[in-house]
């Protein structure tokens, strides 16, 4: 990584993928002279961020999310688009810098020059989202991608994470959700944008329609009054209602655009990225200081114990950290 901010930015803006690639793993870096140099590249790449729609997209396990993605991503390539999927992907490792994933299910799409697909190792996650999926995905518009697919394990935090930094909220059912959509977080549901009931396709499609008109009416309840989000059916192996899941997302975004709320989520995305960042920083500064480590779990005794009130043993911790 003997990168140079500059270098690398300028390489980066030019599209070189393998420069798109280092900038990645370098955000991603949890070494202190690489958060330097991350920094200053994400702050050299700043004025050229913020042209891509940032779409998320959740479901429960092996609900075709990936498949999705490929299918989705592949139209959207043939249409000019450039489109970027970040994926975290429990089956990859990182070894020696190199991220060795598993992206045969996106196999087409990794194929295509027009497509940039990054799995982040599952290892590194908060809840299912990549700890720098965020930096991640400005250094992918930096490079060029109009698009910016952000695949999350349903996990119900990761969920939130990536919710909190896209535009729009993509979630996926399987065709057998009908039956048990009160078991689905009423707060998934809430902060999706659109809602598709995937692999609507041969013997699941009678049963994908009964989830999507029992989808369609739970919508309407949660949304009361309100424009509630539209409930898609779709296959990505027959192609059905791809094509118009992405009309309905382009509808959203132009919605959005006009009227200005994207524009007040984005700034409020970026000042909840403050505080949170706030957050961590000075967690890392007090876990930093001298001694906290034998202190914390001496504290941790005695308030499992019950002889040290939780909010005291804190404060005193603090305290001393100065
Ligand atoms: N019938 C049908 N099967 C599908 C469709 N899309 C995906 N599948 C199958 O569903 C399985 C899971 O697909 P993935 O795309 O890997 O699902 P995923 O949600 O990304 O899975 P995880 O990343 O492991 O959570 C695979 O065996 C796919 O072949 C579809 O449209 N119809
Ligand atoms: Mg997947």
């Amino acid at each position: 990584m003997s990168d140079d901010p500059t270098r690398l930015a300028e390489a980066i803006r030019r599209g070189d993928r393998g420069a798109l690639a280092r900038g990645i793993t370098l955000v991603e870096s949890r070494r202190a002279e690489h958060t330097t140099a991350a920094e200053a590249l994400l702050e050299l790449l700043l004025p050229d961020t913020g042209r891509a729609m940032r779409i998320g997209i959740t479901g429960a396990p092996g609900v075709g999310k990936s498949t999705l993605i490929e299918a989705l991503g592949s139209r959207l390539c043939d249409r000019g688009h450039k489109v970027a999927v970040l994926a975290v992907d429990p089956s990859s490792s990182v070894s020696g810098g190199s991220i060795l994933g598993d992206k045969t299910r996106m196999e087409l799409l990794s194929r295509r020059p027009e497509a940039f697909i990054r799995p982040s190792p599952g290892g590194d996650t908060l809840g299912g989202v990549a700890r720098r999926t965020r930096e991640a995905m400005l250094l992918c518009e930096a490079a060029g991608f109009d698009v910016v697919l952000i695949e999350t394990i349903g996990t119900g935090q990761s969920e939130v994470a990536v919710h909190g930094m896209v535009d729009l909220f993509l979630l996926l059912l399987s065709p057998a959700a009908g039956d048990e959509l009160q078991g689905i977080k009423r707060g998934v549901m809430e902060l999706a944008d659109a809602i598709v009931v995937h692999k609507a396709d041969g013997d699941l499609a009678a049963a994908a329609d009964r989830t999507a008109q029992q989808c369609a009416l739970a919508v309407r309840i949660l949304h009361p009054g309100e424009d509630a989000p539209p409930v898609l059916l779709a296959s990505s192996t027959t192609g059905r209602g791809v094509d118009e899941l992405w009309a309905a997302l382009e509808a959203a975004i132009t919605r959005r655009r006009g009227d200005g709320t994207l524009t007040a989520m984005r700034a409020q995305q970026a000042t909840r990225w403050l505080d949170e960042s706030v957050r961590e920083a000075l967690l890392g500064w007090f876990l930093n200081g001298p001694d906290v480590a034998a202190k914390l779990s001496e504290a941790r005794q005695l308030v499992a114990d019950g002889k040290l009130l939780p909010t005291v043993a804190a404060r005193r911790l603090l305290a001393a950290r100065g």
